[in-house]
């Protein structure tokens, strides 16, 4: 045998592929590795070299070990939750959060996780995705007994894959779930699946009902949610994602609103969809896309490359999804004249105006007084002006320096890269009038 021949087989025996000779020829931009990415700090890392998931505004649940098994304690209660700053709410979550800690492990971990019930009412924790012995799985009536107010119930399994999968309430869902008890459950691969990265995220996506003025969410609402959420929190309250330009980042999103599906878009990047909380997406199934559909019940995971710098937008692209406390009953203003109108209410209203005659931009930031413990419509303050966003909104922040870089910060636009006013000279130059 020659030593070419030798080389392919044992190649193959090796299971990697040696055709096409060059392997960055089949593999799309978005799923190499780029060159001269820096490794993640040895402090972050939780296993095979890989850093730790950041949950944004979130965190991760400790574990103890004993004798060799990971012990952690889920505490399911009333939060008093902030989904952005001027409203709160009272939510129920785990260990003082919605969503609840992320649950982070290694493939073949034995976990043992007690879930003590602090709630007026019955519980259980059902572990999404997770594959384990069917008395473990928590749906109340029908693998366990409800876990009653006041007591706490032991959960001890195996995690045989690795994946991103979720945890939730299995007894009285649509009011627990709907009231916050949800949260993310990691497993990372002994062996690595793909390339490495340098940032991993999680998102749980979520919606609410929160009338202005009430204590707590609606969990009777089906259709009209007025607050929709990354880890629970509305934008301007949602962190940004600040990572560096050529790394290689894995953004996991899962989904446990009650009634909507997700489409989560981000700008100036593109990205494959790696894997689901089915498990992994083979390499020869995955497309790049700029929008990844979240539905519920589900985790999706991208891993893209940012190539420029930049404060990116990064929120779902259903329009209602990026609005707060805004309310749907209203009539169409938009063209109508209503100046007689408002001459004849300023008779009896001096403070009287009509909105949306010609669109309803800028209203979040209309100097209007709002209801206390309420959100403006949407948005938030941005480096140019308001960002007419809400909700389901963050921004993904691609910094050339990312460890010396302030995540509050916005991005410093080189001279000339940003849109401004047309120069009539110019337009005439270019014939235009
Ligand atoms: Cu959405």
């Amino acid at each position: 045998m020659d030593r070419r021949r030798f080389v392919q087989i044992s190649g193959l025996a090796a299971g990697t592929a040696l055709l096409p000779r060059n392997p960055e020829a089949r593999t799309p931009a978005s799923v190499r590795a780029a060159p001269g990415r820096k490794r993640a700090k040895p402090g972050a890392m939780i296993t095979t070299g890989q850093p730790a998931v950041v949950t944004p505004n979130g965190s991760t649940l400790p574990w103890k070990i004993v004798d060799g098994v990971k012990v952690g304690r889920l505490i399911a209660g009333p939060v008093d939750h902030e989904f952005a700053p001027g409203l709160r709410a009272e939510c129920w979550g785990y260990n003082g959060s919605t969503p609840g800690p992320t649950i982070e492990a290694m493939e073949g971990d034995r976990l043992r996780i007690y879930v003590a019930n602090r709630l007026p009412e019955p519980t259980s924790v059902h572990w999404h995705g997770v594959i384990l012995p069917n008395g473990m799985d928590g749906v109340a009536g029908l693998n366990q007994k409800p876990i009653p107010p006041g007591e706490t119930f032991m959960y001890e399994f195996t995690v045989k894959y690795p994946g991103t999968f979720m945890y939730h309430s299995h007894y009285d869902e649509m009011t627990q779930m709907a009231l916050g008890l949800v949260g993310m459950f990691i497993v990372h691969p002994k062996q690595p699946r793909g390339p490495g990265v340098d940032r991993d995220f999680v998102l749980m996506t979520h919606e609410f009902r929160v009338a202005v003025g009430a204590r707590r969410p609606d969990p009777n609402e089906m259709k009209d949610f007025n607050l929709l959420t990354f880890n629970s929190r509305a934008f301007p309250g949602t962190a940004p994602l600040l990572v560096g330009t050529g790394e290689r980042v894995r953004i996991r999103l899962g989904n446990l609103s009650p009634m909507d599906h997700h489409p989560v878009h981000i700008h100036g990047v593109f990205f494959h969809e790696t894997a689901t909380d089915g498990g992994y997406i083979p390499e020869s199934a995955r497309r790049p896309e700029t929008t990844v559909l979240v539905p519920v019940g589900s985790t999706r995971v991208i891993e893209l490359i940012p190539e420029e710098p930049g404060d990116w937008a990064m929120h779902c692209h259903m329009t209602h999804h990026v609005m707060t406390q805004m309310g749907h009953g209203s009539p169409i203003m938009i063209g109508a004249d209503t100046s007689r109108l408002d001459r004849r209410m300023a008779r009896v209203m001096p403070a009287y105006m009509t909105m949306g005659t010609t669109g309803m931009g800028g209203m979040g930031e209309m100097d209007m007084p709002i209801p206390p413990n309420s959100l403006p419509m949407r948005g938030g303050p941005g480096p140019f002006s308001y960002i007419d966003m809400g909700g389901m909104f963050t921004v993904l922040k691609v910094r050339d320096d990312p460890d010396n870089s302030d995540p509050a910060g916005w991005y410093a636009h080189p001279e000339g890269t940003v849109a401004g006013p047309a120069d009539p000279a110019r337009m005439k130059k270019d014939g235009l009038e």
